[in-house]
């Protein structure tokens, strides 16, 4: 945890914004596998982290902003349970250093809401996203499971969106923590990948990286051959001749701080000349990208110049052809890259996305598009020192899209179909970095690792 300064400030600050009511953060509950006591791992949520830090299941923040009063329902563990589970620091000597000192029983969330409903008073409530806290606020509130998520508080999500974008140095420096295990695990996959070897074979030993620093991994590892597929998790593909392997992963802290790099490299020792090719015009995007972050610019304007330089670099290949500043605007490129630049990450790796999109990655002024492409951009708003984001373009070359906007014609003034066939096995390729936002530009975070054709050989050489 943080000193218990920091949770104490975040909760006055989210008071002073929220202005009046009752303010319910619940934390997340054990979730079973395959019966009731055989659990995944446990997350607990991570707003309710952000304000009370307090990681363990079966809890609630209750906050009243009229009065002040702040109270965390939950209950220690039986004797019967620490037979099973072992003794537990007791709840009130774990809240203390959160700057909580009262505690009441889990069954008192009931009774304190009724009764704040029952006095007509505002209840702010986030969208659940796990089942059991539908059922639980559904209860408790008297609304249908069906709408509870539609009652959410708009003021209170606007509130923590944007106490939770500004990343505060102690916070900088947990997300380092992760990025630089994440890293590891990078450098893991490319000096242990061999031809033969399983997707799995290579993952698993990424898993035992995450895991073994003390944290775990943020999200399911993307690690593929077949990276066109964009969220294609690792299997019993195995790894051929002439392949590349796309590895995304993330690791998070002990402290659940994420992190989230992507790298490709060869099978074999060397890239072939048509991946270089690909490769560099996928480097090319980045560094302009990566150029462009600075307070003030739009997130969106830096994903249509990402665009503006990956199509022309198509152009150059002879894929893409005409105005090329016209194809990014119609959406033309979008079938080589079909979604977003990147994307805020924090305590998430997609940061805050259960409190939507709308609000994290957009503003009243600037909505989302409705163009395939453009409406899978997650972060589009203005830049701010402290916000901590991704940069990771791709091209991926999927077949069936290829096929269908061929037998379509789509965009045929921009794309040239018949040198394309040459491509449609060609699979996918993304760079991913993690940056922080500073008053003057940004700054790369974390620890070394090879992005440059050059680097990434010398690592596959030294197998
Ligand atoms: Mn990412």
């Amino acid at each position: 945890m943080f000193p218990r300064e920091v949770y104490i400030r975040r909760r006055h600050q989210l008071k002073e914004r929220v202005g009046s009511g009752i303010i319910l953060l619940l934390g997340n509950e054990e979730s079973s596998m395959s019966y009731k006591d055989n659990w995944y791992s446990f997350r607990q949520d991570s707003s309710f982290l952000y304000f009370f830090g307090l990681d363990r299941p079966g809890l609630a923040g209750i906050i009243d902003v009229d009065s002040g009063t702040e109270v965390i329902c939950g209950d220690d563990v039986s004797v019967e349970e620490i037979v099973w589970v072992g003794t537990q620091v007791p709840l009130q000597e774990q809240a203390e250093k959160s700057g909580i000192n009262t505690i009441r029983a889990q069954k008192a969330i009931e009774l304190i809401l009724k009764s704040a409903h029952e006095q007509g008073r505002q209840i702010h409530f986030l969208p659940p996203y796990r089942p059991e806290n539908i059922l639980k606020l559904s209860a408790w509130l008297s609304i249908a499971p069906a709408t509870v998520s539609s009652m959410a508080s708009v003021t209170l999500i606007k509130a923590i969106v944007a106490l939770r974008s500004i990343k505060s140095a102690e916070e900088v420096a947990e997300i380092e923590k992760a990025i630089n295990v994440t890293a590891d695990m990078q450098l893991t996959a490319i000096r242990a990948a061999r031809q033969g070897m399983t997707e799995a074979n290579v993952a698993g030993m990424l898993q035992a990286v995450a895991v073994s620093s003390g944290g775990n991994l943020a999200f399911p590892i993307i690690l593929t051959v077949n990276g066109q597929i964009l969220h294609n998790h690792f299997g019993s593909a195995i790894l051929g001749e002439g392949q590349m392997v796309l590895c995304d992963c993330g690791a998070e802290s002990a402290m659940h701080y994420a992190g989230d790099l992507t790298r490709t490299f060869p099978v074999d020792t060397r890239f072939t000349d048509q991946q270089r090719e690909i490769y560099e015009i996928v480097l090319g995007a980045h560094r302009a990208a990566a150029n462009k972050l600075e307070p003030g610019k739009l997130y969106r304007d830096i994903h249509l110049w990402a665009c503006e330089k990956l199509a022309e670099g198509l152009k150059q290949v002879g894929l893409m052809k005409g105005d090329i500043k016209e194809a990014v605007a119609q959406g033309a490129h979008a079938l080589f890259f079909p979604c977003g630049l990147g994307h805020m990450l924090g305590l998430d790796t997609h940061d805050m996305e259960d409190l939507g999109e709308e609000y994290v990655g957009y503003t009243d002024d600037i909505k989302k598009s409705t163009q395939f492409g453009l409406k899978s951009l997650r972060l589009a708003r203005a830049l701010e020192p402290g916000f901590v984001l991704t940069v990771e373009p791709g091209l991926y070359f999927i077949p069936e899209l290829i096929d269908l906007w061929a037998a379509n014609k789509k965009f045929e003034q921009f794309i040239n179909y018949d040198k394309l066939s040459a491509y449609k096995s060609f699979g996918g390729i993304r760079i991913e970095e993690d940056f922080l936002i500073t008053a003057q530009g940004s700054q790369l975070l974390g620890k070394d690792l090879p992005k440059m054709i050059e680097g990434i050989e010398a690592f596959r050489e030294q197998r």
